[in-house]
């Protein structure tokens, strides 16, 4: 059985949003985080080695990093088909845009918030500017970051895209404001939602 490490309204959230996609068994067991203004603490009983949310067990065996969670659930539980698995088409697709969400888009809006120019050739990431035409084009044939596959891939960026859309740090983009509605109006969402709190 799943247990899903969760602060509400927080990146633990939309992994609600994927277990309901994937109808597999889960628990949620509430954890305290640190928050920005000082409040808040690690939570002794969440497995994450900087306590941070999200972290899943499955009986002892603790994944933690969204990606990683992402590709654990979506092999473990292949029913629903929200990710390719090893030897199918789109795999390579998968993991690398699974990688791509943590390593180059969350820093590229991270810096952007901090007002940080993106260091040219030394950092790992590019700036927002650069990485959001990339994605585009790779939604650009729709409906889904897979194509017609509504993937696990879509729960990580439709809801951060829903997250982000009326801020300054997401360039506008009608066809981005379209994919989060089409992604957070799936009824999977509805159910995390009404779960999340
Ligand atoms: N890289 C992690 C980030 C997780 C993360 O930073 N979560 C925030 C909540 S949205 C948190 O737990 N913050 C508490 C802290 O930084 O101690 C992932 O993508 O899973």
């Amino acid at each position: 059985m799943i247990t899903l490490y969760h602060h509400p309204k927080s990146r633990s959230t939309r992994f609600i949003f994927l277990l309901e996609e994937l109808q597999a068994p889960y628990t949620v067991q509430p954890v305290t985080i640190r928050k920005r203004d000082g409040s808040g603490a690690v939570d002794p009983a969440n497995p994450h080695p900087h306590g941070k949310a999200p972290a899943i067990s499955d009986d002892g065996v603790v994944v933690f990093e969204s990606p990683a969670i992402a590709l654990y659930l979506t092999d473990k539980f292949p029913q629903n088909r929200l990710g390719p698995l090893a030897g199918e088409a789109g795999r390579g697709a998968y993991l690398s845009w699974l990688a791509y969400y943590s390593a180059v888009l969350e820093p590229a809006f991270v810096s952007k918030f901090m007002n940080i120019e993106v260091p040219r050739g030394t950092a790992g990431w590019v700036a927002v500017e650069e990485a959001m035409p990339a994605v585009i084009a790779r939604l650009s044939p729709g409906p889904y970051f897979l194509g017609e596959r509504f993937t696990a891939l879509d729960v990580l960026y439709g809801t951060t895209f829903a997250m982000f859309g009326q801020s300054a740090l997401l360039p506008k983009s009608p066809q981005i404001e379209d994919y989060a509605r089409r992604v957070t109006a799936r009824p999977a969402f509805a159910r995390a939602m009404a779960k999340e709190g």
